[in-house]
């Protein structure tokens, strides 16, 4: 596999500072060795750089940051469809507002190979709030409903090219979902794994349904991991903990099960802020669980062989 590292150092997007430190954090944890020493080959491609600010104004005065955060979308989208020409990008945020950006010029790509873009979501929350219905105002609270074409960006945020369908969307680990989302997550069709159901269930059932269906449709998948996808007693640095997230050995196996599919094409890692972590502990946990999702194994077996 190639892989293409791209910096997206956003932090506009989040309630507090510190996401900006994210890209570097990963990078000092040894995210590419870790991955060139699975056998890929891996480019560093740097850091993304803002647009162009241009004022931009909305009437819910709540919102913060959305001439930045507009900004940085227009640049992320044209980076991630570039960075996928002929690789796997890896996007280092950056809070989630980044994934505005990388999802719109992923599925402009996926078009373009004429393949359905499917996208997991591993997140405590689904980010799936307007520019109207967003009450706290923070940005990172709505890229998935941007990408998915949900109404009320228009003239604000860029035209997308290309929307990722709702329907292919599977939100993994959530716990918590405002009313707006909710109304909104069910009327858009977008399938939903809240933690009720991984507890229920279990994390491999739900797992290997979706990838099923990735690969029956011969698909990409995209997958968005936020740092609150996991417990915060693993994963401290990040800015929105929930209790209640997926364990170290949860979210292991979904990334080894991912990587069993081989059909993950590009990957957001997002809302590490390194100023909260713990000497390191959350970015290297990010860097370990991105070797599983590239084939790195306890043993040299993968799942379906029994
Ligand atoms: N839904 C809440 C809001 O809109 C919390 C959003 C927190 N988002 C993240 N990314 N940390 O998932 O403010
Ligand atoms: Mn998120
Ligand atoms: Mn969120
Ligand atoms: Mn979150």
């Amino acid at each position: 596999m190639r892989c293409r590292i791209v910096g997206a150092p956003v932090q506009d997007g989040a309630g507090r500072m510190g996401c900006e430190m994210g890209p570097s954090a990963l990078r000092t944890a040894g995210l590419v060795g870790a991955i060139a020493e699975l056998g890929h080959e891996v480019v560093d491609m740097g850091t993304v750089e803002r647009a162009m600010v241009r004022p931009a104004v909305h009437g819910n005065l709540a919102l913060k940051a959305l001439p930045e955060i507009v900004a940085w979308t227009e640049a992320l989208t044209d980076a991630a469809y570039r960075a996928s020409a002929d690789a796997m990008p890896i996007f280092l945020g950056g809070d989630h507002s980044i994934s505005a950006g990388t999802l719109s010029g992923i599925a402009r790509r996926a078009a373009e190979l004429g393949r359905p873009l499917f996208v997991l979501w591993l997140d405590a929350h689904p980010d799936f709030h307007t520019l109207d219905s967003t009450t706290s105002g923070n940005l990172h609270g709505v890229p998935l409903a941007y990408a998915s074409g949900q109404p009320g960006f228009d003239g604000l945020f860029p035209d997308l090219p290309v929307r990722v369908d709702p329907r292919r969307v599977c939100a993994f680990g959530l716990r918590s979902v405002d009313p707006a989302e909710r109304r909104a997550l069910t009327a858009a069709g977008v399938t939903v794994h809240d933690m009720r159901v991984i507890d229920e269930h279990g994390a491999a059932p739900l797992m290997r349904d979706f990838i099923a269906r990735v690969a029956a449709e011969g698909g990409l998948l995209h997958v968005s991991l936020d740092v609150d996808f996991l417990d915060p007693a693993i994963a401290p640095a990040v800015g929105t903990t929930v209790p209640g997230g997926a364990t170290f050995r949860e979210a292991h196996l979904v990334m080894e099960m991912l990587s069993d599919s081989g059909l993950v094409s590009s990957l957001d890692l997002v809302e590490l802020n390194p100023f909260l972590d713990e000497r390191g502990r959350t970015a290297t946990l990010l860097v370990d669980l991105v070797a599983s999702l590239m084939g790195r194994r306890i043993m040299d077996r993968p799942t379906r062989s029994f």
